[in-house]
């Protein structure tokens, strides 16, 4: 649990989130009226991130940055909270964990997609991004999509585990053998660089921050992967807190709107204008 600043105030963070989560889990499903009443006597959001620059960033002294917490900051401030402290979780347990209670809701580039939508209330698109594969200099089995991973029986691809490059990569025909969870940005550098996966799949802007992090001329990115869908993410809540969603997104409609929005998102590099020129309903149906 990651909360802005000071231990008094972690400590608190912990007690409120655990009294809150016992209160949530003993009440059953309460009303969004009641999550969103909750919350503001909680004072913060429990939010479930990935640590996936620009995405989601914790600062080594706690700090919780990165474009999705701080546009969720932005509009659950609206809504009357003024806080979020975050959980660090695979991608793949973050439904399970935003389901078991574990957080109020995910804000991570957790990418819309049909099966993750029937499983949660996503807001309106955030954050959109291209995919991108990190590999040797000079690409030296000539990798530009999944399929090429596929057909090429050394090739190994790393990939988050329960994430959307994993899914695509199994979907293209990579043997599941040759599907290598990573569980974090700086192991797939270091596993590319040891040579223990021939390409470290991710979307393009966290590739790109690795790769400017990591500053080593024997690496160059691929973007972007040939074949692969535009994603975009939104903040994803429980089935039964649509109400909540709803009145989040009121709030993510008027930042969009007023310019704040891009403010925000832009200079982590992503396009407000993206975001703005689709909608859930849309990505929730498309066939990816
Ligand atoms: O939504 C996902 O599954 C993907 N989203 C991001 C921001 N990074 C990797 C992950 O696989």
């Amino acid at each position: 649990m990651i909360r802005q600043n000071g231990s008094r105030r972690l400590r608190f963070a912990i007690l409120a989130a655990t009294l809150a989560t016992a209160v949530a889990g003993a009440t059953g499903p309460a009303s969004a009226q009641d999550t969103l009443n909750a919350l503001k006597e909680q004072g913060f959001v429990r939010i479930g991130i990935a640590n996936e620059p620009p995405y989601t960033a914790v600062k080594p002294d706690g700090t919780v940055t990165g474009a999705a917490p701080e546009v969720a900051r932005a509009v659950f401030k609206r809504l009357g909270i003024p806080d979020v402290v975050a959980s660090i979780s695979e991608y793949g347990a973050m439904i399970p964990g935003l389901q078991a209670k574990r957080f109020d809701a995910v804000t991570a580039g957790l990418f819309m997609k049909p099966e993750r939508c029937r499983a949660v209330a996503y807001s309106e698109p955030i954050l959109c991004d291209a995919e991108a594969m990190a590999v040797k200099k000079g690409n030296p089995l000539s990798l530009a999509s999944y399929e090429d991973v596929a057909k090429n029986p050394k090739a190994r691809i790393g990939a988050p585990g329960g994430g959307t490059e994993e899914r695509l990569a199994l979907q293209a025909g990579v043997p599941r053998d040759r599907v290598i969870v990573v569980p974090d940005g700086q192991s797939g550098i270091k596993m590319l660089q040891d040579g223990r996966i021939d390409a470290y799949s991710l979307p393009v802007l966290s590739i790109n921050d690795l790769l400017k992090k990591a500053n080593d001329p024997g690496l160059e990115t691929i973007a972007p992967v040939r074949g692969a869908p535009v994603y975009c993410d939104g903040a994803a809540f429980r089935k039964n807190d649509t109400a909540l969603r709803d009145a989040f997104d009121k709030e993510l409609a008027a930042i969009k709107e007023s310019g704040e929005f891009a403010k925000i998102v832009e200079p982590y590099g992503f396009s407000a204008k993206a975001a703005m020129s689709t909608n859930r309903d849309k990505l929730c149906t498309a066939s990816q």
